[in-house]
Formats: structure tokens, C-alpha cells, sequence
């Protein structure tokens, strides 16, 4: 297996996960794995932003639960930094629908919705890339070493 390229990918703990207080516990899952935190904000998804972010989604029946949710209260919205960190994450995610969801992963072991489903993130390259535009600016970036950052 490859060492895998250095990427970044989008997080957003989703309300559900904000307001079942398991922020700390999600981030700590992906910060033990290796993954780095190089920016990080919370905040409330305006509609508009909302339907940025979903437009892959726009026309489908879930889409208006999937943006009412999103909207219904603050998230907070991660870039995290490793290698081969789009599949990694999604790996440590588990299947979208958390009643499929392989235990021992996160949707696996804490959540049962499928669109409280706790956690959003990005599934490709191209999707971080719009993806992290749409919650993070140039400058809100950190560059920093992590602590034991070459066992990762
Ligand atoms: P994911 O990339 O794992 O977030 O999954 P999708 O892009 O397929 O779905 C986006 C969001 O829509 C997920 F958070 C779950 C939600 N969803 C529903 O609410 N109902 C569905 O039937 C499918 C997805």
C-alpha cells in the first residue's frame, strides 16, 4: 500500500451532533487517528449556503430535510489534513445511512437517522476542494507541526 498523498477534506459536525454533545467525541476520533485540524469554525448554515454546499442533491425527496436540518441550528465545520484524509475519513465514517453502518465506525457506533447522521464529509478531490471553499477563506488556514507528526 502506498504511503497516500497529503490531502485536505471538509468536516461538518451537523447539528445533531453539536446539540447530542458529541463534538469533542468526533473530533477526538479523527485527531487520534492522525488526521490534523488546520482550520476549524462553528456557525449556522444560511439557506444559501446550504444549498451550495447540497446541490448535487437539488430535486431529490430528501432534499428538503437535508437542508432544513443542515439550517436547523450551528455545526461546526473542520479542514483536516493527512494522508489520503478524503478516504480515511469516510472510511471512519461508515455507510451514509447509520443503520448500515459497520460498527466500530462513527455512524456505526452513534447514529441511527439518515439525515441526522451526524457528520458530513467530503467524497472526492474535486468535492473537498468546492467543498472547503464554501466554509474556509485563504487565510483561515493554520500551518503548524503536529506532535509525533512523523508517525503520520
Ligand atoms: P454522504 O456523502 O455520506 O453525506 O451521503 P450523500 O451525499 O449520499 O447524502 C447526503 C446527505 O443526505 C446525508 F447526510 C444523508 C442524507 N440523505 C437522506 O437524508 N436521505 C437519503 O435517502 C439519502 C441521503
Amino acid at each position: 500500500m502506498a504511503e497516500g498523498n497529503v490531502e485536505r477534506t471538509l468536516v461538518l459536525v451537523k447539528t445533531d451532533g453539536v446539540r447530542r454533545g458529541l463534538v469533542g467525541a468526533l473530533i477526538g476520533r479523527l485527531e487520534a487517528k492522525g488526521l490534523k485540524i488546520v482550520a476549524a469554525k462553528m456557525l449556522r448554515v444560511t439557506p444559501e449556503l446550504a444549498q451550495r454546499h447540497y446541490v448535487e442533491h437539488e430535486g431529490k425527496v430528501f432534499y428538503t430535510a437535508l437542508i432544513q436540518h443542515i439550517t436547523s441550528g450551528p455545526v461546526i465545520a473542520l479542514a483536516l489534513e493527512g494522508r489520503s484524509a478524503i478516504s480515511v475519513v469516510r472510511l471512519l465514517l461508515g455507510a451514509t445511512n447509520p443503520q448500515l453502518a459497520a460498527p466500530g465506525t462513527i455512524r456505526g457506533d452513534w447514529a441511527l437517522g439518515l439525515t441526522p447522521n451526524l457528520v458530513h464529509a467530503s467524497d472526492s478531490p474535486e468535492a473537498a476542494a468546492r467543498e472547503l471553499a464554501l466554509y474556509f477563506t485563504a487565510d483561515e488556514y493554520q500551518a503548524y507541526s503536529r506532535v509525533g507528526e512523523e508517525y503520520f
